[in-house]
């Protein structure tokens, strides 16, 4: 008896609070609607504004989201509304955008279909650029985050020669075609856009997730893998004009589904490679018009005791078990050694053509930003360098016995690290802390820090990528108020500063197009 009458006096004394609770959610729900719905989409899936889901807002704090809300975003569709909503409108409903929804939202097939855009047919376009430049393979794009905007970059002058709007939060290496003349970018939202660098026009544009890590393309330019963390899949597109043509849910043999870490192509292999966030296993998924037997997908198909030369099915996936769930890798030059590293900061080299892993426990301290390692020769030896996120050094690992020869102590945890066989050194940023502003230049013939510079004192000096013949380095000032700084790669001496709003990845066609040694593939 004593227990139920505590009981109603806590039903009681909570009454008020569950309704509270109640009507606020229903509050907050219908301010959603009225103001944001229209541009966010009523599931806040995304429209013309990004998708509002914490998994798309990560890279957002809620005290920035508020200021978003309350004063809008400069270059953008995104209005102020502090003269509509009041304080506490705002913060709840910044609240309401990073709560996870209850169901988790549909994307297959039937929605990546109904967003294509056809905006130019290819047959329509010109295969003559309409600008004059001394050679199309050393030009660069240069992703401004600012304002969600590209830049088009002379390699040779030094010179932008265009300007466009780009989606909304692109990330990752856009992927040029094999001949470099169109490009292909991913937002973080899933959108994919193929863009005509010659006739500076987009071609055609999809929906191919909610929540998109990176996408690859193949290296004989005919298809496009799109790898998601929202819903849980891979996604292939038709080079051509982004058409789906197969889905992937991605999951294990007892039904467990996983996010995608990261997507790349193998090119000797003519394959896709991608690496699982929640499922030890790595996936293959090869692109060649007979795939090759051994591949799982198409030999359960295929009878041999019956005769019969059943067709293969076509991009069969060939499963690869790991030893852990792996956040990101890269590969070797050859294709052959993927080196992958795991949430616990571990690394892994998987033997790509025996399948299986054969260093498991490889020095990596502080987790690699994802694309980040670089490979080179130092005395004779093979090694990959890799800044980590967690810990201000670079790891300099020998790649024959897979063992750290060196720790190169730098100012704080970097992100990203580049150089170019035409130059002794290797560039790496201090991405975070009181010294984001520096950039350590290292000489591959020693290992040994030889330079720090401090291109714009109190903003983040990060990213460097060479032109085609490594004579110049291009850096980011990764601030609104930012620049593309060149410096002479052999004298480190800076060469000319171009203001640009943001600006974050740089890709130069040439280096990108060959998967030169030092730059990301
Ligand atoms: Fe990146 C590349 C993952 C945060 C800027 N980043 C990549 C790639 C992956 C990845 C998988 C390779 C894709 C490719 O090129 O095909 N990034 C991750 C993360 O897991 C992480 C740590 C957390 C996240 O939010 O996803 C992360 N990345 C960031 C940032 O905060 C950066 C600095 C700003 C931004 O754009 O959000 C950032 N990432 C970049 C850039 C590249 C990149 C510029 C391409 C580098 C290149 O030279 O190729």
């Amino acid at each position: 008896m004593q227990y139920i009458r505590v009981f109603l006096q806590f039903v009681f004394l909570c009454a008020p609070f569950v309704l509270v609770s109640a009507s606020h959610a229903q509050d907050v729900e219908k301010l959603y609607k009225d103001h944001c719905a229209v541009c966010h989409n009523p599931y806040r899936l995304g429209a013309m504004g990004p998708a509002l889901l914490p998994e798309n807002l990560k890279r957002l704090r809620k005290k920035a989201a508020i200021d978003v809300i309350t004063n809008g975003r400069i270059a953008t569709q995104m209005p102020a509304f502090k003269d509509k909503l009041g304080k506490q409108e705002i913060e709840s409903l910044v609240e309401f955008v990073y709560t996870p929804l209850k169901q988790t939202p549909v994307w297959g097939m039937d929605e990546i279909r109904a967003s294509h855009i056809i905006h130019n047919k290819e047959s329509d376009l010109s295969d003559k650029p309409v600008f004059e430049v001394n050679d199309l393979l050393n030009m660069f794009l240069v992703v401004e985050l600012g304002d969600h905007h590209v830049t088009l970059l002379d390699g040779d002058k030094l010179e932008p020669i265009h300007r466009f709007k780009s989606r909304f939060a692109l990330h990752g290496g856009p992927k040029y075609s094999p001949d470099g003349r169109f490009v292909y970018f991913a937002s973080r939202d899933g959108w994919i856009s193929k863009y005509d660098i010659y006739n500076l026009k987009l071609v055609a544009e999809i929906r191919a997730g909610i929540n998109t890590r990176n996408q690859a393309v193949s290296a004989d330019g005919r298809y496009v893998m799109v790898a998601n963390y929202l819903p849980h899949s891979l996604v292939l597109l038709d080079a051509r004009d982004m058409r789906p043509i197969k889905y992937y849910e991605v999951k294990d043999g007892s039904g467990k589904t996983s996010r995608v870490s990261a997507v790349y192509t193998a090119p000797p292999r003519n394959t896709f490679v991608a690496a699982l966030k929640d499922i030890p296993e790595l996936w293959e998924i090869s692109y060649e018009d007979n795939p090759p037997i051994g591949f799982d997908g198409w030999v359960h198909d295929y009878n041999p005791d019956s005769g019969e030369n059943v067709k293969p099915e076509p991009f069969p996936v060939r499963r690869i078990t790991v030893k852990d769930y792996l956040d990101d890798f890269f590969f070797d030059q050859e294709y052959v050694s993927l080196i992958g590293a795991s949430r616990e900061a571990k690394g892994q080299v998987v033997d790509m053509d025996l399948g299986r892993v054969i260093v498991p426990d490889l020095e990596l301290p502080g987790m690699p930003h994802l694309g980040s390692g670089i490979t080179f020769d130092y005395k004779g030896r093979t090694v990959l360098a890799t800044p980590n996120l967690k810990k201000g050094d670079v790891s300099v690992i020998d790649m024959e016995t897979w063992k750290t020869i060196k720790r190169i102590e730098t100012l704080g945890p970097g992100f990203f690290m580049r150089s170019h066989k035409n130059t002794p050194y290797a560039w790496v940023d201090v991405f975070f802390g009181p010294n984001k502003d520096a950039m350590h230049v290292i000489d591959k013939r020693t290992l040994e820090i030889v330079k720090t510079l401090r291109p714009a004192p109190g903003k983040t000096a990060a990213h460097v990528e060479f032109t085609r013949d490594g004579k110049y380095a291009l850096l980011s000032i990764w601030d609104p108020d930012g620049a593309l700084i060149i410096y002479d790669a052999a004298t480190l001496k800076e060469v000319k500063r171009l203001p640009m709003n943001k600006p974050s990845g740089k890709y130069n066609v040439y280096n990108k197009t060959r998967y030169a040694e030092g730059t990301s593939h």
